[in-house]
């Protein structure tokens, strides 16, 4: 059994506030397990409402993602960060149709949520995390900690939202009031037995650390939501994914058909993916938070990790759909793209080419319908036929 390590809450956040910047972490916060999590039966009618998109890794251990102690029995408190990859928003990338991807000359970066423009955070914060844990451990040389980004069997957001981190958006994001949602999150369960800290299972007032205040003056715990009366994120859906009290329906959600789904988007719904070619920022772009947070953290955030590559900057639909399995490889390997595998870029690139009423690159298309993958040739005998007709089949 690993031992406890004592800990003050005041030492910690001296410790993370001398070494997050170092580190290129913007937020950090802790959470004392075990911890009864307030939004847990959302976490469980979502399961039961079958809303998880056939991301079947979702549906194993439900109950650990709302407790890390099951799985590691040592651990006293969660270490919960946050690395932003974008400065907010502009208002020019905020075209609620698709962020601009619907302009038939739009960039590549345009086409790509900006979380993928740049390196894999897999990569960028998870060995961010480590060297800090790494650090932390000339302070105190017995601390265990099992750093995960999206790849463990957590809750992030609620957890995040519990050490302070933000507050939870009906997007569903987590917001921090004046970075907006445009970061990441990392986990870390510890044996950090942390004094000081708010109760199990109550939302600290501010994080440990955080790269700008989340207010003047914070009254107390941060709150679940901060939303109001807006609905931005729900109206601006291009497919009705986001529903009021029961959140994100995964199977309607871009994301999840241009990142996920082998096969991409359902057939009868491609017009709705618009331009896009992998993930999708709208219900953040139009958030009044990603509005507003531009530049209040004061530069760019961690140099130029997630910035788009300059390599791919230029891309066009054309090239991308011609794209060979090599020049894939060669091309995104380490970014979030190699998730969606080059026959998948290119049947997502192939979509938005139709609906980017794209005629110039007719020839292209043609060509990739004589594919020997039986679903790049339906999706390519697709836009063939939207291009060729007059109206676009609009
Ligand atoms: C599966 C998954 C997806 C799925 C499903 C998304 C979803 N909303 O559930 C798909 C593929 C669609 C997806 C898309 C995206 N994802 Co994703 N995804 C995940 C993953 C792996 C699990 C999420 C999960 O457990 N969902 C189940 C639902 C029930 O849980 P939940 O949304 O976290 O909600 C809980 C609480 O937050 C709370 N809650 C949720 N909404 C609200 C609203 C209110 C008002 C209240 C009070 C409470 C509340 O209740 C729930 C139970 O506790 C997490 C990493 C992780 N391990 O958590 C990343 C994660 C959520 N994704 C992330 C990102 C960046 C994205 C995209 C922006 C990528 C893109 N540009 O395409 C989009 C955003 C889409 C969106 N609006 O959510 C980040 C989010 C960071 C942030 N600041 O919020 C995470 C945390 C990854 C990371 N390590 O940084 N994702
Ligand atoms: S990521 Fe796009 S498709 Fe998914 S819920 Fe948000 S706006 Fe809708
Ligand atoms: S767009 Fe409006 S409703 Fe949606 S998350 Fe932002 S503030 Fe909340």
């Amino acid at each position: 059994m690993t031992p406890p390590v004592q800990v003050q809450a005041t030492e910690l956040a001296a410790e993370l506030t001398r070494l997050c910047p170092e580190h290129g972490l913007d937020l950090a916060g802790a959470v004392v397990l075990p911890a009864d999590l307030p939004h847990e039966q959302r976490w469980h009618d979502w399961l039961a409402a079958d809303r998880h998109g056939d991301l079947e890794y979702l549906t194993r251990d439900p109950d650990g993602r709302v407790d890390p102690t099951g799985a590691n029995p040592w651990a006293r408190t969660l270490l919960v960060f946050g690395q932003r990859y974008t400065a907010g928003w502009p208002a020019g990338d905020t075209d609620p149709s698709a962020t601009g991807a619907t302009v038939p000359e739009a960039p590549w970066t345009a086409r790509v949520a900006r979380y993928a423009r740049g390196r894999d955070y897999h990569d960028v914060l998870l060995g961010a995390m480590k060297r800090l844990l790494g650090r932390l451990r000339e302070t105190w040389p017995d601390l265990r900690a099992h750093p995960a980004t999206d790849t463990g069997p957590y809750l992030e957001r609620e957890w995040a939202w519990l050490a302070g981190l933000g507050f939870l958006g009906r997007n569903t994001c987590l917001i921090h009031e004046q970075l907006g949602s445009g970061y990441f999150l990392g986990v870390a369960p510890t044996n950090l037995e942390v004094s000081g800290l708010p109760a199990a299972g109550t939302p600290a007032a501010e994080p440990l650390y955080e790269i700008v205040p989340r207010r003047a003056r914070p009254e107390g715990p941060v709150p679940a939501t901060r939303c109001g009366t807006c609905t931005r994120c729900l109206d601006a859906c291009p497919t009705n994914a986001l529903d009021l009290v029961q959140g994100l329906d995964a199977h309607r959600c871009l994301s999840t058909w241009t990142i996920e789904w082998r096969g991409g988007a359902p057939a009868d719904e491609r017009v709705a993916q618009g331009g896009i070619v992998f993930g999708c920022d709208i219900c953040q772009a139009v958030c009044p938070w990603n509005r507003r947070a531009a530049g209040r953290a004061g530069g760019p955030p961690l140099g130029d990790a997630y910035a788009a590559d300059p390599a791919h900057g230029e891309l066009d639909l054309a090239e991308l759909i011609a794209l060979s399995s090599d020049e894939f490889r060669a091309r995104f390997r380490r970014t979030p793209l190699w998730r969606a595998h080059p026959e998948g870029l290119r049947r997502n690139a192939l979509v938005a080419a139709a609906n980017a009423e794209r005629r110039d690159l007719l020839a292209v298309v043609e060509e990739a319908g004589t594919s020997e993958d039986p679903q790049t040739a339906a999706v390519a005998a697709w836009a063939v036929d939207r291009l060729r007709s007059e109206d676009g089949n609009r």
